[in-house]
C-alpha cells in the first residue's frame, strides 16, 4: 500500500522520507540519507539551470564517453551529484553517463550503488526546454569493505531498491519510488523545500498521445511502423519534446506512450539501459504502466556493459501491450 495516502498534499519531502522509513522496522536510515543527498544536488542543479548564464549554458568543446558533445551543464551537474553522494557517505560506487569508468567515492563500507544521467536532454537548455536528472539505486552485492564492483553495477532492473527523476521544468519536480508506489514532489524555491504534490501517481492504462521521433520512422522495426500507423488511424496526438524526462512525465500523468526503438542509425536504440531505461521502467511499472524493448520487459534484461543502449517502449500498459502485439504478428 502506498503510504502517501496517509500523508496529505503539502507534506514536506523530508517528513515523507522519514515516514517511509518508520514504516520499515528494520530500516537503518541509510537509504533515507541517500535520497536526501540526491535532493541536495537536485536543488543546486535547479539553481544552476535557473541562472541560465555563461557558466551553465552552451557546450564545453569536449565529448563524453558516448561521443556526444558535452554541455556545460552536463559537467556541472555530474560534479554536483558525485560530490553530494560522496559527501553523504551512503554510496560506494557511481555509474554516470558522463564518466566512462566507475566512480568510486571512497565510502568503502557504504552499501549502495547509484546509476545516473546527471542531465538528460541537456542540449535543450539553450532554448529553455525542460531537462531532467534520472537515477537508479541498487544495494551492492559485494562485501561492504571496498569499492563497488562491476557486478554490483550490472544488476537487473528488478533489483533496484529505488529510482526517480528530477524534472527541471516550469516548476522543478522530484518523482521517485522505493518500490511502494510513485510520488511526486514540487520544489518551492522561496522555501528551498520539496512538497508532496502528486501522491500515489497511477498512469492511465490507455492514453491518446504518442511520443517518438518520426523522422526515423523508415528505419523503425516493421511492427513499430505498423503501430505508428495504428496511432494515426486512431487520431492520437503526437507529443514529442525531445527531452526524455519531460515526455515520460507527461505520459506518466496523462497516459500515453514513448518509444525510441532500434533504427539503422542506432540498431540497439539510443537510450541507456542502466541510467535511463531501467529507472524509468521501474517507475512506469510502480505506477501501473509497462516498459519493454518492444517485446521483452526492460527490468528483466541482464546488463552486460555500463553504457549499453536499449530500445525503449514505455508508458500506458495497454499501449505498450499493443506494440508487443504488432512486434510479434
Ligand atoms: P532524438 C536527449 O538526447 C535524449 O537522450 C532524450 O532525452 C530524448 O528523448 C532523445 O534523446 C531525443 O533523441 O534522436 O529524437 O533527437
Amino acid at each position: 500500500m502506498n503510504d502517501a495516502l496517509a500523508l496529505p498534499v503539502g507534506t514536506t519531502l523530508d517528513r515523507f522520507i522519514q515516514r517511509k522509513q518508520e514504516d520499515f522496522p528494520f530500516a537503518t536510515g541509510e537509504l533515507s540519507q541517500l535520497l536526501r543527498d540526491i535532493v541536495l544536488a537536485a536543488k543546486i542543479v535547479a539553481r544552476d539551470i535557473s541562472r541560465f548564464d555563461q557558466d551553465t549554458v552552451g557546450h564545453m568543446n569536449t565529448e563524453n564517453v558516448q561521443g556526444e558533445q558535452q554541455q556545460k551543464l552536463d559537467v556541472i551537474a555530474n560534479i554536483r551529484f558525485i560530490r553530494a553522494l560522496r559527501n553523504g557517505g551512503e554510496v560506494c560506487t557511481i555509474v554516470s553517463e558522463e564518466e566512462e569508468e566507475l566512480i568510486h567515492t571512497g565510502n568503502q563500507h557504504a552499501k549502495y550503488i547509484v546509476a545516473m544521467d546527471p542531465v538528460d536532454g541537456s542540449s535543450n537548455i539553450d532554448v529553455n526546454i525542460p531537462v531532467g536528472t534520472i537515477f537508479a539505486i541498487y544495494r551492492r552485492l559485494s562485501e561492504a569493505n571496498g569499492d563497488g564492483t562491476l557486478e554490483d553495477c550490472l544488476q537487473q532492473g528488478t533489483r533496484q531498491v529505488a529510482a526517480g527523476y528530477i524534472l527541471y521544468g516550469a516548476s522543478t519536480m522530484l518523482v521517485y519510488s522505493t518500490g511502494n508506489g510513485v510520488n511526486g514532489f514540487t520544489y518551492e524555491t522561496s522555501l528551498g523545500e520539496f512538497f508532496l504534490s502528486h501522491p500515489d501517481i497511477k498512469t492511465p492504462k490507455m492514453g491518446k498521445q504518442y511520443s517518438c521521433n518520426e523522422a526515423n520512422v523508415s528505419s523503425f522495426p516493421l511492427g513499430v511502423q505498423n503501430y505508428l500507423a495504428f496511432c494515426k488511424s486512431e487520431k492520437y496526438s503526437s507529443r514529442y519534446i525531445g527531452s526524455l524526462v519531460a515526455d515520460f512525465h507527461r505520459n506518466l500523468v496523462k497516459g500515453g506512450i514513448y518509444f525510441y526503438p532500434g533504427s539503422t542509425k542506432n540498431p540497439g536504440g539510443k537510450l541507456r539501459l542502466l541510467y535511463e531505461c531501467n529507472p524509468l521502467a521501474f517507475l512506469a511499472e510502480q505506477a501501473g504502466g509497462q516498459a519493454t524493448d518492444g517485446v521483452e520487459r526492460i527490468l528483466d534484461k541482464q546488463p552486460t556493459a555500463l553504457h549499453e543502449r536499449c530500445p525503449l517502449v514505455i508508458g500506458s500498459a495497454d499501449m505498450v501491450e499493443k506494440v508487443k502485439k504488432y512486434m510479434t504478428l
